[in-house]
Order: structure tokens, then C-alpha cells, then sequence
């Protein structure tokens, strides 16, 4: 454990590295979602209704939406999840899940804008008139690698529909990019993914392939899950664990999925991301998970598979505000979204992003010779970084520009060397570890960075 103040730069120890905490930016109104972007800035929501680009060095804001005149926000609505197209160079699409008003009733929807390098324009509505209320509305949104979208839906304080399979309310949902219904969903004519969810405000696919979840419970068992197409994951009739006589009756009979961990007291968790990075050596290859109540970050560590939990740690337990939201660069640097100090107390604009940072590994030569920076203002990009292995690493090249790619293993042999034009699919196949990469154009412009795969 340590000290951890949001207030100031400060150092503080995890186990033992010693981290330096700085405020990237404050002031904000109640940020929700924080994503790191190809173009190198946080992109953030803020539940009020805007959408802006963080300069994550300057803490400069670019509002690029502001939908506040359409937005609905209460309590725990607003402008929500939100989501950046994989291949963004290519498709400049963002994904933002948020609250409306339809006469008197509160509703959610999906929405794709497309970015035109300064606003967010041209909105496709992808699902709407999703049931809403004041408080769980779910409204995460992650996308998957075969290019379909998870959104989580809330309960919306329904208890007759998590479990009703012909609604989308209390349900994690699985859409197209174009907002169609995968043929191979569950039931290829719903959106309806996995069910019986109350409120989850976490959702992260790992390298491991396992897709996660954190939920709200009501006064007991919050929950860490995985979750699973056509998975029913229990609620209103089941509360974590099956572990009362009418819970284990209900979960032979319905196959419910039970979670990897409950909390009782509960602690609201949020935001959940898989941190993959050496900087920080507590964190890597661990989940990390943001909680609200419970003001902490924790750290969790499985099993290669990924569906056994060996344990948790919670870090940043002190003095500080309400951990909402988290995001990751690149570099292995962590950035968390503040909501203030306790639920009923949104204090508008008075919320921060702050980074984490291990300065003395940066200090390393060998360490920031090697860092990728995702830069697109060459166009060029390697990603997923991480990425797991056998799967695709994607070369992004602009112009369909010829170039010579080239990675290399730590100790300098030669993995993968190809003659590329354009973006180009790469295997990764039989490959597990750090490597270096470079990619050299015919026009001079050359590039490198590290990779991990595994
Ligand atoms: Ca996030
Ligand atoms: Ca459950
Ligand atoms: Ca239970």
C-alpha cells in the first residue's frame, strides 16, 4: 500500500517501484470514459455532454463535441462509453454510448461520429431507445478484434428484464460496426450477447482472449467477471456467488455463470484495462481495475489462461477522490479520471486526470530508445501492441507506400523481414516475447518500435 495524493505531484511507492503521480489536467467536469488515441491524446467524455482530445503533456483541451443540448444527466447519466475504431486512419469512427429524454422516458443509445481531424461529425445512430433511468444505464463499449462492438446495458432498476432474453435491458450487446447484428450472435436476430446483468461499467478483452466484466451489485457482491456469448450471468436472482439455498436451486436450473470475484461490502467498481507494459512490474500482465466507493486501484493476476484468478492487490487505497476511469499509453504510463469524493457529490469541473508514471524507467536509455511512439502524423503505425500471439500485427501505411519491415528478437536475430506495400497484414505465429521492429519507406521516412507478443 501507499500514500497516494491526487492533489499534487507526488512519489509514492507500490510494492517497490516508485511511482510519480502528476495532474495532467483539472478542472474537468465529470469525466466518465478516458481512452488513449492513436494520435497520441486522451480522448475523454465528460458526463455533461462533451467530447475532447487531452494533450496528455500539456493537459490542453480540444473540445471536439458538445452534445450537452441533447444530452440527459442525472446522477449517474449522461454522456457515457465511448469507443475509437481499431483502424482509425482508415476509419476515423468513435463510438460514444450516452442518455437522452423520448418524451418524458430516459433512453440510451449508440452512436458512430466520424472525426474530421477537428469535430466530431455526421452522426449514424447504431441502437437506440434502449430502456434508461437516473442510475444504471451500464453503457460500456469496447470493440473486439474481429470488429464487432460490446456495449453493456444497466438493469435501469427493472428487476422483470435482465433475465427477459427479448430485451436489451440488464444485458451486455454485441453489434456490427454498422451497427447490424453479427450472424454469429447468439440468437443471429438479437443484439442480445450474454444476460442477466444489473449494472456493469467494465468491459476489457485481454490478451489472453478472455473478455471481462465488472458489475455493480446492490448492497452486496459486486462482481469480476468473464463474460461469455449466451453466458446468463444470474441477476436479479442471483447475487455473486450461487451460495443460498433459492440461488443454488435457480443456477442449476438457468446454468448461471458464476463471477470470478464478489465483493461484499460492495466497493462500485468501473473502468477495467489489461496492463501489458514493463514499466510499472507490479502492474504488468495484470488487469487493473478502477473503483469508485473503495477509491483504489486493483491488480489482478490470472492464470496464462486467464480464467483463474491467483490474486488481488489493491494499490492507491489513501486519501485521494473516487477512481472512475483509466487508460493506458503506449509508454506504459497509466492515466486515471477522477469523480470526486463521494457518489452524491459531483461538484462539477472540479474532477482531474492524473498520470502515473515510473520516471526512473524512462530514465533508462535503452528503455526510451525503444518506446513506439504512435504517432500519425507519417501515417504509419504497427499495432496491436500488445499483441497476442498468432494472431495479426498490422502494418498501417499510408499511400499505399512500399517499405521494408523488419523485427527483430532481443538478443538482435532477425524474426520477420518482408518487403510491404501499403497496410499489410503480418503473422505473428510461433512468436512470444519483445521484439523490435522497423519499417523503412521508399521516401525516406523510417520508423521503430518495440512490441510485446504473447
Ligand atoms: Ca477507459
Ligand atoms: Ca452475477
Ligand atoms: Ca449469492
Amino acid at each position: 500500500m501507499c500514500a497516494f495524493s491526487i492533489s499534487a505531484q507526488t512519489t509514492f511507492t507500490l510494492d517497490s517501484t516508485e511511482l510519480t503521480s502528476r495532474v495532467v489536467k483539472d478542472s474537468i467536469d465529470i469525466p466518465w470514459e478516458i481512452v488513449w488515441g492513436p494520435d497520441d491524446h486522451i480522448w475523454m467524455t465528460e458526463r455533461f455532454g462533451r467530447v475532447s482530445r487531452v494533450n496528455p503533456k500539456t493537459g490542453n483541451q480540444q473540445v471536439l463535441l458538445d452534445l450537452s443540448g441533447e444530452v440527459y444527466e442525472r446522477s449517474e447519466t449522461g454522456m457515457l462509453g465511448m469507443a475509437l475504431h481499431p483502424d482509425f486512419d482508415n476509419s476515423p469512427h468513435v463510438f460514444i454510448a450516452y442518455t437522452y429524454l423520448s418524451g418524458n422516458s430516459i433512453r440510451e443509445r449508440l452512436v458512430r461520429f466520424n472525426y474530421d481531424g477537428s469535430q466530431l461529425i455526421a452522426a449514424d445512430t447504431l441502437i437506440e431507445n434502449i430502456i434508461g433511468n437516473n442510475t444504471h444505464v451500464g453503457a460500456r463499449v469496447i470493440i473486439l478484434p474481429d470488429n464487432t462492438l460490446l456495449m453493456s446495458t444497466g438493469d435501469a432498476q427493472n428487476r422483470s428484464l435482465p433475465q427477459n432474453k427479448s430485451s436489451v435491458v440488464g444485458k451486455i450487446l454485441r453489434l456490427n460496426l454498422d451497427g447490424s447484428i453479427p450472424t454469429d450472435n447468439p440468437n443471429p436476430n438479437s443484439y442480445v450477447w450474454s444476460f442477466g446483468h444489473r449494472n456493469a461499467q467494465g468491459l476489457w478483452r485481454a490478451p489472453n482472449g478472455k473478455i471481462y466484466s465488472s458489475e455493480h451489485g446492490p448492497t452486496t457482491d459486486d462482481e469480476l467477471n468473464i463474460v461469455t456469448a449466451g453466458g446468463n450471468f444470474g441477476w436479479p436472482d442471483v447475487e455473486g456467488f450461487c451460495d443460498s439455498p433459492p440461488e443454488n436451486v435457480f443456477c442449476s436450473a438457468n446454468n448461471v455463470v458464476e463471477p470470478l470475484a464478489a465483493w461484499t461490502p460492495t466497493i462500485a467498481p468501473s473502468d477495467i484495462i489489461w496492463y501489458s507494459h514493463p514499466a510499472i512490474p507490479e502492474l504488468t500482465d495484470k488487469l487493473l481495475m478502477t473503483v469508485l466507493k473503495d477509491k483504489s486501484l486493483i491488480a489482478f493476476e490470472f492464470n496464462a489462461a486467464g480464467d483463474v484468478l491467483l490474486n488481488q492487490t489493491k494499490y492507491l487505497k489513501g486519501d485521494g477522490d473516487r477512481l472512475r476511469d483509466v487508460c493506458v499509453s503506449p509508454d506504459g504510463k497509466i492515466y486515471l479520471a477522477t469523480n470526486g469524493a463521494s457518489w452524491s457529490n459531483s461538484r462539477p469541473f472540479s474532477h482531474s486526470i492524473i498520470e502515473l508514471s515510473n520516471t526512473a524507467y524512462y530514465s533508462n536509455d535503452t528503455n526510451t530508445s525503444s518506446i513506439t511512439v504512435n504517432s500519425t502524423l507519417d501515417g504509419i503505425r504497427v499495432g496491436p501492441n500488445p499483441v497476442v500471439s498468432g494472431e495479426a500485427l498490422n502494418l498501417f501505411i499510408p499511400r499505399k507506400e512500399i517499405g521494408q519491415f523488419t523485427m527483430t528478437d532481443v538478443v538482435g536475430r532477425t524474426v520477420l523481414s518482408a518487403t510491404v506495400e501499403g497496410n499489410t497484414g503480418m503473422s505473428t505465429e510461433g512468436l512470444n516475447g519483445v521484439y523490435f521492429w522497423k519499417l523503412s519507406l521508399e521516401n525516406g521516412v523510417a520508423k521503430e518500435g518495440k512490441l510485446v507478443i504473447h
